[in-house]
């Protein structure tokens, strides 16, 4: 077993490779890998960069060069659910893309031929989240995640996301991330904390919470790779 654990921004690795401490750094594909042994298993850790594409590779080299059979999300997202709040923590059950549209060809929103347009994450790590969760005394949300290449500050789009999609919450890495992962038969696990509410003051919410919730989602996360790597 190797487990990669990702992110899209350096603010959220962050708080992970500080509770390692010690890791090798190793620039691959014009990023920086972070390979750590953890309580006997192998990680390889790294923040993507922003956006579907990026994404997209980073998960990729996770697993086809540095060879992880598991992989896990840890980031923010906007709330979609007028339920969630900042700080709060939302498990995805599936993702979609938000932004993928051949519609004019008379195919749903997210989908083109030969894909789906919602892709499931793996069972067992969300049953293993609400354990998880009941262990620290934290609540969790499992619910849709829909991803694409926009940071959504508006609330018309972010209802239609909504209602289209059935999305709790809005991110731009998970359902590319998902896509590979499914691709190449590697369970997969996406965790966000809510950093704003998609909406017109999103950017500003984003900015003062990033790092907070950041820290939530990271800090669940490797409860996560205790379970795993105790199992
Ligand atoms: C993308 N991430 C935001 C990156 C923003 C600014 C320099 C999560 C996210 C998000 N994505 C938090 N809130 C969001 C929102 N309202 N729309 C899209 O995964 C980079």
């Amino acid at each position: 077993m190797k487990i990669a654990i990702m992110g899209a921004m350096p603010e959220e690795v962050a708080p992970i490779l500080e509770k390692l401490g010690e890791y090798s750094t190793i620039e691959y594909a014009g990023n920086k890998y972070y390979e750590a042994t953890y309580k006997g298993v192998e990680l390889v850790i790294a923040y993507s960069k922003i956006g579907k594409v990026f994404s997209t590779l980073t998960a990729t080299t996770m697993i086809e060069h540095f060879g992880a059979t598991k992989l896990l999300f840890s980031g923010v997202a906007g709330a979609i659910s007028p339920e969630l709040k900042v700080g709060d923590l939302i498990v995805a059950t599936k993702l979609s893309q938000h932004d993928l549209d051949i519609t004019a060809f008379g195919h749903p929103f997210g989908y083109v031929p030969e894909g789906a347009v919602f892709v499931e994450a793996d069972e067992a790590m969300i049953a293993m989240s609400k354990e998880v969760a009941t262990e620290m005394g934290k609540t969790i949300r499992e619910g849709i995640i829909a991803t694409g290449d926009q940071f959504v500050a508006n609330e018309e789009r972010k209802n239609w996301i909504g209602k289209e999609f059935g999305a709790d919450a809005l991110e731009m890495e998970g359902g590319s991330v998902a896509v590979v992962c499914d691709a190449l038969s590697v369970p997969f696990f996406i965790l966000r904390a809510i950093s704003d509410a998609a909406d017109m003051d999103a950017s500003f919410s984003f900015d003062e919470f990033l790092e907070t919730s950041a820290v939530e989602s990271a800090e669940f996360v490797m409860k996560m790779v205790d379970r795993l790597v105790a199992a």
